[in-house]
């Protein structure tokens, strides 16, 4: 087990709190990170938050995706267990390894490639230009079978998509994360193809679930869950949801993704959540829950990670056992 157990005082306010105490705790929290709190605060925090975009917080919930309606795993969890192979490969190490002088603000975003508006931005300002950040509470499937609800902060990628103006011709967007071997000890292992690499169909880029977080839990991203920028892509396994991201590129041809560079037998770039497709090694049909608990510990995996009404047009007539 990776998981070692929370002291009392770390205990996840989620955990521990209805609704309504949380949407306040959210708040408190992050105006102590923030430097704005009581001598105390560093009871409430299991690890000091070193940087990151601070821009536009607190965010509105998007009623669209609210908490109410999907329980979010402890906080505790979501940055604790961890995939960020730039700072290992257990769950356990990006939460140390990514906290020991990784700089993740100020931060450079670029927007490059088949686009009128070629930029680079620092996160903040970018948060500011695309007019502020709200909060979605969205399901987690990660490939390896096991899933989490996570109240992220951010905005759509579509308005990031907007702001480029790409051109007719561009049919992708290419993601590119981090190259910083000098601060990633998994980058100097070389354990991965680096930097990473992932990329989406202009169309599902553009879909409405598509979003770029900035955030979770109210506050502004740990660096171990992919600090300044990353994608999330719901209806997708984890991998797709690259961290860290520094370029967007518009493209003609489909990017390369790291994973299916590494294993491409084993996952591909579409990788959607489909509970019928098997992973060659394990059944992907039902998924164990982080923080769950001993009584619900697994749940059946929805097609689409529970998204298939919002996004099943995007993949018709697309075979999903040869596009997985
Ligand atoms: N740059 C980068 N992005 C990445 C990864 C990674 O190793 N490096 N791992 C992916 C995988 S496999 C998963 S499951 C999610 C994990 O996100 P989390 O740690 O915030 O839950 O990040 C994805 N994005
Ligand atoms: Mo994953």
């Amino acid at each position: 087990m990776l998981i070692r157990s929370p002291k009392t005082w770390e205990l996840p306010t989620a955990a521990v709190t209805p609704e309504a105490l949380y949407r306040l705790t959210q708040r408190r929290d992050f105006l102590k990170t923030a430097g704005v709190g009581l001598a105390g605060a560093a009871f409430f925090r299991s690890a000091p938050l070193l940087s990151a975009a601070t821009a536009g917080f607190p965010a509105k919930e998007n009623p669209a995706f609210p908490a109410a309606k999907l329980k979010p795993t402890a906080e505790d969890y979501i940055t604790s267990y961890n995939n960020f192979y730039e700072f290992g490969t257990g769950k356990d190490e990006p939460k140390v390894f990514a906290n020991k002088g990784w700089k993740t603000d100020p931060w450079t975003i670029e927007l490059a490639g088949l686009v009128n508006k070629p930029a680079k931005f620092d996160v903040n300002e970018l948060v500011k230009k695309i007019g502020g950040i709200e909060e979605r509470v969205y399901r987690f499937r990660c490939v390896e079978a096991w899933s989490m609800v996570i109240p992220w902060d951010g905005f759509p990628l579509a308005k990031l998509i907007a702001l480029a103006d790409p051109k007719p011709e561009a049919k992708f967007v290419k993601f590119t994360s981090f190259n910083d071997p000098n601060s990633a000890p998994g980058q100097r292992q070389a354990n991965l193809d680096y930097p990473y690499v992932e990329g989406l169909r202009m169309d599902e880029a553009a879909h409405e679930l598509a979003f770029m977080a900035t955030g979770l839990y109210g506050k502004p991203l740990p660096n171990q869950n992919g600090a300044p920028i990353r994608l999330v892509t719901p209806w997708k396994y984890g991998f797709k949801n690259i961290k860290s991201v520094v370029k967007i590129e518009f493209t003609t041809t489909q990017p390369k993704n790291t994973w299916n560079i590494m294993q491409a037998g084993e996952y591909g770039f579409y990788a959607n959540v489909n509970p019928k497709v098997d992973h060659p090694r394990w059944s992907q049909a039902s998924e164990r829950i982080i923080g769950g608990g001993l009584f619900s510990g697994s749940q059946a995996t929805l097609m689409f990670n529970g998204y298939e009404k919002e996004v099943a047009p995007l993949y018709k007539g697309l075979d999903l056992v040869k596009n997985y």
